[in-house]
């Protein structure tokens, strides 16, 4: 074999290089109500573990640690873990997220709790002790919140707490705000945190960091009740600490924001989608401007059109969408994928770009997963035993199970 033929061989065998992956069906975890899956690193486990969040209007609540991820994508089969429950007395937690070291004296996770009433009475941000399983509420009581974001706020060597919330106030409608809450930096977590209003407006979910590269904090707050999507950034006037702007007045009920660079040009994007029952259902990309405050966020829409198949009043499309590559090897290398949990569209969505060009926003839509009866809730997307290939960890709500999948390249 002469060289060249040799380097033409190796090439097409890696990975990296590979224009295309299938994935497979890996096998489910039974977890009644699944909603919500993560992957945090426990100090007890050698690797990642899944966290699953479950909620129902029946009472049943509980938040699942599923150890021994590595051994479903290695061995082919979800028979070699089991699921351990961490607690079942939180009232409709959603997120749960191991606090950072340093901030409690002893592993702590916070559990952003409530939804619509009766459920949003002991709605809150509560510090779990993982050792005596004792909850302690650190905010007001009687708020919807979905997920925390760590944060210096004040820059006094303690993280702080970013969160959104809402509380459905009868006649009045609904009140929301971004809030910070300030740790009270003394290892206490038996008091309310001292909270610190942001912003009316932004009610679910956001995203903090740094957009602009200014060291000034960025959140982008997707508001679902006031329906678009909005940009609150730190200022240095100690009277008016934080601005606000409206990136895109016709968003529709907003849902999940990340930000990564999607279209391969150096620059980070925001990852959008909105929560809609009609055709107006969709994932939405925006670039960051230089002048963020004057010109407008380009937007490009990635998948419209998508049909809540779940039958009820309630049901609208679709969840999260994250960008994600299915062989870690070609990260900052080729333009991520995108999956979408479609939520009421009961199917889990992959976007594949068709282009590598920076200016193409193109995507074609795969079916990753599809149910009969489910919505899909939030997925979890990561590389469990280290193989290079991606998996993905996908609730399925009324099966009461969690959906694993992994990659290979397409031969
Ligand atoms: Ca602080
Ligand atoms: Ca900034
Ligand atoms: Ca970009
Ligand atoms: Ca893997």
């Amino acid at each position: 074999m002469n060289k060249k033929i040799l380097t033409i061989a190796l090439l097409s065998a890696s990975p990296l290089l590979a224009s295309d992956y299938t994935s497979h069906y890996l096998g489910a975890l039974d977890i009644p109500f699944a909603a919500f899956v993560d992957t945090q690193k426990f100090y007890d486990q050698p690797t990642k573990s899944l966290t699953v969040s479950s909620f129902s209007i029946t009472n049943a609540f509980g938040i699942y640690r599923v150890d021994n991820l590595w051994a479903i994508p290695t061995f082919g089969t979800t028979d070699m873990v089991e699921v351990n429950v961490i607690s079942e007395n939180i009232h409709w937690p959603n997120e749960a997220q191991l606090v950072p070291a340093g901030v409690t004296p002893f592993q702590s996770m916070t559990i952003a709790s409530g939804f619509f009433p009766p459920y949003q009475e002991q709605g809150g941000i509560y510090l779990f002790n993982m050792e005596t399983q004792m909850p302690h509420l650190i905010s007001e009581a009687g708020w919807l919140h979905h997920s925390v974001h760590w944060e210096d706020i004040n820059h006094d060597g303690a993280l702080d707490i970013i969160t959104a919330r809402a509380k459905i106030a009868g006649p009045a409608g609904v009140l929301t705000e971004l809030l910070w809450l300030e740790n009270p930096n003394n290892n206490s977590i038996t008091q309310p945190w001292t909270e610190h209003t942001i912003q009316a407006g932004p009610d679910v979910n956001f995203y903090v960091g740094d957009l602009n590269n200014d060291n000034a904090l960025d959140i982008i707050a997707t508001e679902f009740f006031a329906q678009r999507l909005t940009w609150i950034y730190e200022t240095n006037d100690a009277n008016t600490p934080w601005g606000y702007r409206v990136i895109d007045a016709e968003l529709g009920a907003g849902f999940s924001v990340s930000a990564s660079d999607l279209n391969l040009d150096g620059n980070i994007d925001l990852l959008v989608t909105n929560h809609q029952s009609d055709l107006s259902a969709s994932v939405f990309a925006y670039e960051v401007p230089s002048n963020p405050l004057t010109e407008i966020w380009p937007k490009h829409t990635l998948l419209t059109n998508i049909e809540t198949r779940k039958p009820g009043d309630r049901q609208a499309s679709p969840g999260e969408a994250e960008a994600f590559h299915p062989n870690t090897l070609t990260t900052f290398l080729t333009k991520p994928w995108i999956y979408v949990s479609g939520d009421g569209s009961m199917r889990a969505h992959l976007l594949v770009p068709t282009s590598s060009s920076s200016n193409n926003w193109d995507y074609e839509e795969r079916i990753l997963h599809e149910s009969t009866e489910s919505v899909i809730g939030t997925a979890a997307i990561i590389d469990s035993n280290l193989d290079t290939f991606t998996e993905i960890y996908i609730p399925a709500y009324d099966e009461g199970k969690v959906h694993a999948y992994t990659f290979g390249v397409k031969k």
